[in-house]
């Protein structure tokens, strides 16, 4: 009996390796709440995505600590000058709604490690180290719960300040002050800590933003027990991360950044799984407050993007970098708000579709709902589109702001003629009612 104890034991050690490779938990089923969590978060389309942090106060963005070489002793005297007295919960997620997102998610620790939310297990947090002296997360969560919108938490696996952030990854820096050794297990165990408090202290919470496992991929993250905890906290939390790869076991949904599923920068092509998708992209070219960043995207681009990831069968999360002192600042305001205008009367277009049936054209890209399926023609010149067949009769096509549309079908597929009037310059929505 010891004998075959003890080969199994070899075994399992031998297996190990294997399992960190992995990296999530082979066993996961998600479970009910979860299933519905996800189709919530289909449904819902649009959010905002908040870097907000210590190096606001700098307006550099937020990799500033690393691009600029700050060392962490005098990085922690900027927590000194973060005050946001113009921070108001409520009146973010009147933006947010005005703008017809339904969700956030916000940065509750980025790289720098500096924990915008009142953490036990450090101090280094909003809470401890700055002027403010209040858990801007926990005004967020309560603020989210009376607007009916849901909250999500980023967290940054990657750590510039935390000891035990060791060996240290692709954005090892020198200049930061740490020593060259560290317990990187113990950090597993602080992150998953920080983790529980997320999970415990805000109520339910729509799940966590993973990002940063990528400063060094092939490390045990340990991701599985990391996961695991989560679930068991909150079964209805979703688990996401930014890694680039497959998503891992355990993981609900996947995101890619700046492009859409599969056409970002960062994939290398062909990595869209089943998984509910979500894409997020900036206003201008900064994620965190960037002071002298004037590049703004359109209002056009912008519904753009939100309607090409929508036939794409992904969310739109769009970030802004709220200012030191808690302030959005007007370029983004009012874009959203533009946003928001255009949804209300689009909206059946968006809200509760999915991707398809017809795969994005050089004109557009469809949604469909039920027995509606909605062609968003986004190149105003076209006369005409032509869609390929997708085995379906067509009833009636009407633009959605009213009015009836020509169109032919044949076994070859359809072309919708355009109305000269009623055109739209973000984009022409065509309802089409299918026969079953
Ligand atoms: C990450 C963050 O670094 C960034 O600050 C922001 O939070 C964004 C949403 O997510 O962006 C990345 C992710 C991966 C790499 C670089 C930036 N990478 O693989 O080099």
């Amino acid at each position: 009996m010891r004998t075959v104890m003890l080969a199994f034991i070899a075994v399992m050690l031998c297996a190990a390796p294997l399992a960190a490779q992995q990296q999530g938990d082979i066993g996961y089923t998600p479970s009910k709440e979860n299933l519905e969590a996800r189709e919530w978060f289909q449904d819902a389309k649009f959010g905002l995505f908040v870097h907000w942090g210590v190096y606001a106060t700098i307006g550099k963005a937020e990799w500033v600590m690393h691009n600029d070489k700050i060392p962490i002793a005098r990085y922690q005297q900027q927590a000194d000058r973060f005050n946001p007295v113009k921070f108001d919960a409520d009146e973010w997620c009147r933006m947010v709604k005005d703008a017809g997102m339904k969700y956030i998610t916000i940065t509750s620790k980025h790289h720098d490690g500096f924990a915008m939310f009142d953490s036990k297990i450090s101090d280094y947090d909003i809470v401890d180290r700055t002027p403010y002296g209040k858990d801007v997360i926990k005004q967020l969560a309560d603020a989210c719960k009376r607007n009916g919108l849901k909250l999500y938490f980023y967290y940054s696996q990657l750590d510039w300040h935390h000891p035990d952030y060791y060996p240290r990854g692709r954005t090892d820096i020198w200049y930061t002050g740490r020593g060259d050794n560290g317990d990187w297990y113990s950090y597993l165990d602080y992150m998953d800590t920080q983790l529980s408090e997320l999970l415990t202290q805000y109520g339910p919470i729509g799940g966590i933003w993973f990002d940063g496992m990528w400063d060094k991929p092939e490390d045990d993250w340990r991701l599985s027990r990391t996961y695991r905890l989560i679930h068991d906290l909150q079964p209805a939390a979703m688990v996401g991360s930014n890694h680039h790869r497959q998503p891992y076991p355990g993981e609900d949904f996947q995101m890619f950044e700046k492009g859409l599923p599969g056409k970002d920068p960062f994939s290398k092509g062909g990595h869209v799984s089943a998984l509910p998708l979500e894409t997020c992209e900036t206003i201008n070219n900064s994620w965190g407050y960037n002071a002298t960043d004037y590049n703004y995207k359109s209002v056009k681009d912008l519904i753009q993007y939100l309607v090409k990831a929508a036939g794409n069968n992904a969310n739109f999360l769009l970030n802004v970098g709220p200012k030191p002192d808690g302030a959005i600042q007007d370029e983004f305001k009012e874009r959203l708000a533009a946003m928001g205008a255009w949804l209300r009367e689009n909206n059946e277009s968006v809200y509760g579709t999915r991707g398809g049936p017809i795969a994005p054209q050089s004109w557009g890209c469809t949604t469909h709902k039920d027995n509606m399926v909605y062609v968003h023609v986004l190149s105003a010149e076209d006369q005409a589109v032509a869609l390929p067949d997708f085995g379906k009769k067509i009833k009636k096509a009407e633009l959605l702001s009213g009015g009836k549309v020509e169109y032919e079908q044949s076994d070859k597929g359809t072309v919708i003629v355009l109305p000269e009037t009623g055109r739209n310059e973000y984009d022409t929505v065509i309802r089409l009612t299918v026969a079953d």
